[in-house]
């Protein structure tokens, strides 16, 4: 049975401001995934209330959108077996302070907020997210 999945990332902020966008991705094409798009973006308040529509309503919520939106991120569509999981493994937990070493967040951040990248939860998240950064993708 074949898995082959699409993932919706963001390389955020932190990640390009910190110059970490090229090793980031790096680890994700080495792993095997494939890149189904991909595109430096400005995203406005707007935009990211649509994308985190889950966490408007959270206290913690406002200083999410600041650094959202503070620089440009990277967002890309990867592919591959099992993409959607596969990826959120590399990622590790959302609060990098406990997150294991060799993931992308235990190895690059300290932080539960700026934690460097996203990554669909789920398959059902993964089309919506997709539809949202990607509406021309195939
Ligand atoms: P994740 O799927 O790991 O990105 O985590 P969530 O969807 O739960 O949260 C989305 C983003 O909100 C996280 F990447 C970081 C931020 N966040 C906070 O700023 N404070 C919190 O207490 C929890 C999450």
């Amino acid at each position: 049975m074949t898995d082959l999945q699409r993932t919706l990332v963001l390389l955020k902020p932190d990640a390009v401001r910190r110059g970490l966008a090229g090793a980031i991705l790096g680890r994700y094409e080495a792993k095997g995934l494939g890149i189904a798009a991909l595109e430096l973006r400005e995203v406005d308040a707007a935009m990211a209330d649509r994308h985190y529509a889950d966490h408007v309503d959270k206290a913690w919520y406002p200083p999410l959108r600041d650094y959202f939106t503070s620089g440009p991120l990277v967002a890309l569509v990867l592919e591959g077996t099992s993409a959607v999981d596969v990826v959120r493994l590399m990622n590790g937990v959302t609060n990098s302070v406990v997150a294991d070493p060799g993931t992308i967040r235990g190895d690059y951040s300290l932080s539960n907020r700026e934690n460097l990248v996203h990554a669909s939860d789920s398959v059902e998240s993964a089309a919506r997210e997709i539809a949202l950064w990607f509406p021309n993708l195939a």
